[in-house]
Parts: structure tokens; sequence; C-alpha cells
């Protein structure tokens, strides 16, 4: 999967990349953009590679870009680079100011920078699909091609982000490789101070986010930069001092997760203990093939527990006697949590 932390000039992006990633980049004015590996925290992984003693234990994983805001004088303004380096990702973190930063004159104001965000969003995705169209009306184009761009180019010139539009009203095939911003699931992260990092979300601003489809959560990024430098057996009463009850991460990738329609499988055994994400909705086959080709192209059956199922009895062992293993085809819907085993022929 890959993210990225966009937003305004120094909004806490840097600060919450260092946090997630653990890596120690500086922040403050005049960064670079920065990628980095954050692993998906899952309780249910570490227990499964206790169960098995795996020799390699693989988190979910995701990538995540950090791109400076721009600073001097437009400080709500994005410029194309920044926009390019949004447009290849697969959802968008949009890190908003709620705190007084020393460094900047204007007021924290997140539901302004939001709508600036989104602003910016539209009227750059309206440009690429006006041109587009334009194109393919003088190439005469197929009519269903353009009728999708039309579509884009309405719902945009409206205000609208196109992630409003279902399947139905949007033939997304046509619409693919064009980087469509308003199109990305977004999460709006409120960065608030240190006194605030147990609130939630300000009503204003969530039914904002609400109505441009996406998300939003409250978060102190200064909080998780000092929660990510404490010894883990310190972690716990820091939290509870700061009216938390666990450190955002979790939180942030349940909350994209659930934006992007993602759940985990998981795959287990001595060898190694590997959890994969795939879109809710996906069948064991297709599942398969994210583990191997040959997975898929030679599927026979999916072996599958629950993993509510495995907890409850402990080992696989006694998950088989008590016959709760269930065996799958191929157009089997995965559910969260399931342990799959595919018995393939190639
Ligand atoms: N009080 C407070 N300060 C914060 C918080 N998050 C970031 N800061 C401070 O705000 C300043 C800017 O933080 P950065 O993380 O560099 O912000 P940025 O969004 O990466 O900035 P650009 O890359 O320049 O766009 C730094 O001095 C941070 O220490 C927060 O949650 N609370
Ligand atoms: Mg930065």
């Amino acid at each position: 999967m890959k993210f990225v932390l966009a937003g305004f000039g120094g909004s806490g992006k840097t600060t919450l990349f260092n946090a997630m990633t653990g890596l120690d980049v500086p922040v403050g004015y005049g960064g670079e953009v920065r990628v980095g590996t954050v692993r998906v925290p899952d309780h249910r992984v570490d227990a499964l590679s206790r169960v098995y003693s795996s020799r390699r234990t693989t988190h979910a994983a995701i990538n995540l870009r950090d791109v400076p805001g721009e600073h001097g004088g437009a400080q709500r303004v994005l410029s194309p680079g920044t926009l390019q380096q949004i447009r290849d990702r697969e959802a968008i973190c949009l890190v908003l100011r709620d705190f007084v930063n020393p460094a900047l004159e204007a007021a924290p104001d997140p539901l302004a920078e939001l709508q600036a965000f989104h602003a910016e969003c539209v009227l750059s995705d309206l440009g690429v699909a006006e041109r587009r169209l334009d194109r393919l009306r003088k190439e005469r184009a197929h009519v269903q091609e353009i009728g999708a761009f039309e579509t884009a180019v309405a719902a945009l010139a409206e205000g609208k982000p196109l992630r409003l539009l279902s399947p139905d009203e949007l033939h997304r095939a046509f619409l693919t490789g064009y980087g469509l911003l308003t199109d990305l699931p977004l999460l709006a992260a409120v960065n608030v101070d240190e006194e605030r990092a147990g609130n939630s979300v300000q009503a204003e601003l969530e039914d904002e986010v609400c109505g441009m489809g996406g998300a939003a959560m409250v978060l102190s990024a200064q909080v998780e930069a000092e929660i990510a430098g404490l010894d883990p057996g310190d972690q716990g009463d820091f939290l509870e001092a700061m009216g938390l009850a666990e450190p955002t991460l979790g939180r942030f990738v349940r909350a994209t997760y659930e934006l992007m329609n993602l759940i985990s499988f998981f795959t287990v055994g001595p060898e190694e203990v590997r959890a994969w994400t795939i879109r809710r909705g996906t069948v064991a086959r297709t599942a398969a093939g994210r583990v191997h080709s040959d997975m898929e192209r030679g599927f026979i059956r999916a072996e599958i527990i629950p993993y509510g199922v495995f907890a409850e009895y402990g080992t696989e062992q006694a998950v088989k006697e008590a016959g709760r293993m269930r065996v799958e085809g191929q157009s089997y819907v995965m559910a969260d949590g399931d342990i799959m085993y595919v018995r393939f022929n190639v």
C-alpha cells in the first residue's frame, strides 16, 4: 500500500512521518520528499508467530511518502510538483494543523486547510479531465470513454470529488493512470497540541470531510513522536497520562484500512508467519495469487481457519480435531483474519 502524508507547510507531516516509520529525518522548514516503511501493527500476527515459533514474522507494510508543504507568502497553495508527489499514491493522509506553530504567522485553521486542499485537488483534476476530454473528442474516441470523462468533468465543475461517484456513475477503468486526486481515499489527520491529544474531531470538520467522502481523526504528532521514543514498557503509563488508549499508529492504520476497504489474511508455518493485505470482497483464488502466482494458476482449494477459531483452540491440530477447519473453493470470499493454506497443482 502506498500512502502519502500531504498538507500545507508546517502542519506536522514530518513529525508524524518520523513517529510512524521510526526514522529520524529533520523536521521544520526546508525538508525533502522522504519515503519510509510503516509496519502495520497486528497482535494476531504476533500471536500466530509465537504459536508456530516461526523463523520469520512479516507484518503488512505501508509505504509512506512525506511531501513538504509550501512556505513563504502563499501558504495554502500546493505547487504542481507537490501535487505530482500525491498522484501516484493509493491513499492520501492529509495532515491539518491545529496547533500554534511559532514559525508561522497564521493562526491554526484546520477547516480552512481542508477546504483549500480540496479546492486545489478539484481544480487540478478538472484541468486533467478537461484536457483529456478535448483530446478524446478530437480523436473520436469510444463513446463510453468520452462519457466517463464527461461525467468526471461535470462532477468536478460542481466541486464534487470523484470518490463520491459510485461505480455505476463513473467508469473508473477509463480513468486509471491519470492520477486523479479526488478519487483517492482521503483521511484527514487533525494535528493538535499535546493537551488535546485525546479529543475527538470537531463536528463541523467531521461533516466537511464526510461530505468529501473521506474520514477524519485527531492526533498529536508531537505526542506520537514522544511515544515512539519511549521504551515499550513505559508507553502504557505515558498513553494513560495523555488520555489515549493506544498510539495513533494503530488507529491510523485501522482508519485507512476501513476507508480503503482493506482486510488482512494470514499464511502460517514454522518458516514464516505473514500478513497479507487485500480488498474486502477478494475471492480465495485471487488472494492466493498475492502469495504466489502459481497458487492462483494451479488453485485447487483453500483450507481456512478464521483467526477467532484458531485463538479459541490454540493450535492448528486442535482446530482440525474439532472439525473447525473449513475447505473452500476458488470463489470463497475472504474474511478479515482468515488463516489460509492453499492446495495447488502446477
Ligand atoms: N505543539 C506541537 N508542535 C508540533 C506538532 N507537530 C509538529 N509540531 C512542530 O511543528 C513544526 C513543524 O513540524 P514538521 O513536522 O516539520 O511539519 P511539516 O508539515 O513536515 O512541515 P513542511 O515539511 O515544511 O511542510 C516543528 O517545529 C514541530 O516540532 C504537534 O502535534 N504539537
Ligand atoms: Mg516536512
